[in-house]
């Protein structure tokens, strides 16, 4: 049995990693990554410049899920570029992903520009679809915007690159968006970023629990699953055989990992989970999803990728 899987001619010896913002940040988060059985990593969104984020507190932890309003802290395009390159020399024939998140077009532009120029030939993920920054909105929801920015990115760039996208919520917002991304010369799109904007409160102090926007902030975790596989699903039955799809959302165990794939997953990253969890999860949850395909006689991914079954 092999978890191995492969996007626009990379391969990947595990379908497993972490999802951007989590324990991803610094170079001593991203180390332990690669030294564990993820399949690749993806670095915390950057902007052109180093950001402090939102004031804190900004993330707060339920069983059942997390809220975050981090506000993109990071360290800036810089730090990471030069960690993914020096790990590509590294490491060579390794892909990861390079997470992007400017705060305007022009930032995503010249952060593009940037890495366009450079020796880097991993993936580049860009972030349409943080909930956190006030003041700007998620792209992913403005489709005319979502068509300028990546009209804008293709004119000059020619390495692999995907989009984070946010979750939709009806199926005429799927069919839009796949539309657009159908135009697109994209390597793959990953569904979903947090559902923006819940709201957690604890009611014996009566107050909110995170302290940026009031108290609203991006969801995710198990609360998110099933919003997370519907838009799996739905973009996978819409978008071009050629454009991948990483799915994120609600991964806590090998049977989340099971479903996402079902619904026509490639490979997938898990957030709050490994946040709790940390790099061992990869392990856990590796042995978890072997152990399901051993039982239904599965020996990979490809044979039972986006082969959900319906009524009709
Ligand atoms: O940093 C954040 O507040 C953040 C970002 Br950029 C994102 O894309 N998704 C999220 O839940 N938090």
């Amino acid at each position: 049995t092999t978890l191995a899987t492969e996007i626009a001619g990379r391969t990947f010896d595990n379908c497993l990693m972490n999802a951007a913002g989590v324990r991803c940040q610094s170079i001593a988060d991203l180390n332990k990554l690669i030294d564990s059985t993820a399949g690749a990593y993806v670095t915390k969104s950057a902007t052109p410049v180093k950001r402090a984020g939102n004031p804190s507190p900004r993330m707060h932890t339920l069983p059942k899920g997390s809220i975050n309003s981090m506000g993109l802290p990071n360290e800036g395009l810089d730090y990471y570029l030069d960690f993914v390159l020096q790990d590509q020399a590294n490491r060579p024939g390794t892909t990861n992903f390079l997470s992007v998140a400017g705060t305007s077009l022009e930032d995503n532009l010249s952060m593009l520009h940037q890495i366009q120029d450079s020796a880097y030939t991993g993936f580049v993920e860009l972030n349409l679809s943080c909930p956190n920054v006030p003041g700007h909105p998620q792209v992913g929801y403005d489709f005319d915007r979502v068509k300028t920015v990546l009209t804008a990115v293709f004119d000059f760039y020619t390495k692999p690159l995907g989009v984070k996208l946010p979750p939709y919520f009806d199926l005429v917002h799927f069919d839009q968006i796949a539309d657009i991304l159908n135009q697109f010369p994209l390597t793959f799109v990953n569904s979903i970023n947090s559902i923006g904007n819940g709201l957690v409160i604890d009611p014996h102090a009566e107050k909110v629990v995170i302290k940026p926007k009031g108290g609203f902030g991006g969801i995710g975790g198990a609360f998110v699953k099933p919003t997370a596989l519907a838009n799996v699903r739905g973009l996978a039955l819409r978008l071009k055989p050629e454009i991948a799809i990483v799915g994120t959302g609600g991964i806590l165990n090998g049977q989340d990992v099971f479903e996402h794939i079902l619904c026509g997953a490639s490979m997938v990253q898990i957030g709050t989970q490994f946040g709790y969890e940390g790099t061992q999860i990869f392990d856990r949850i590796s042995q978890e999803l072997t152990a399901i395909m051993a039982a239904k006689g599965y020996t990979s991914i490809n044979d039972f990728k986006g082969k959900l079954k319906t009524f009709d």
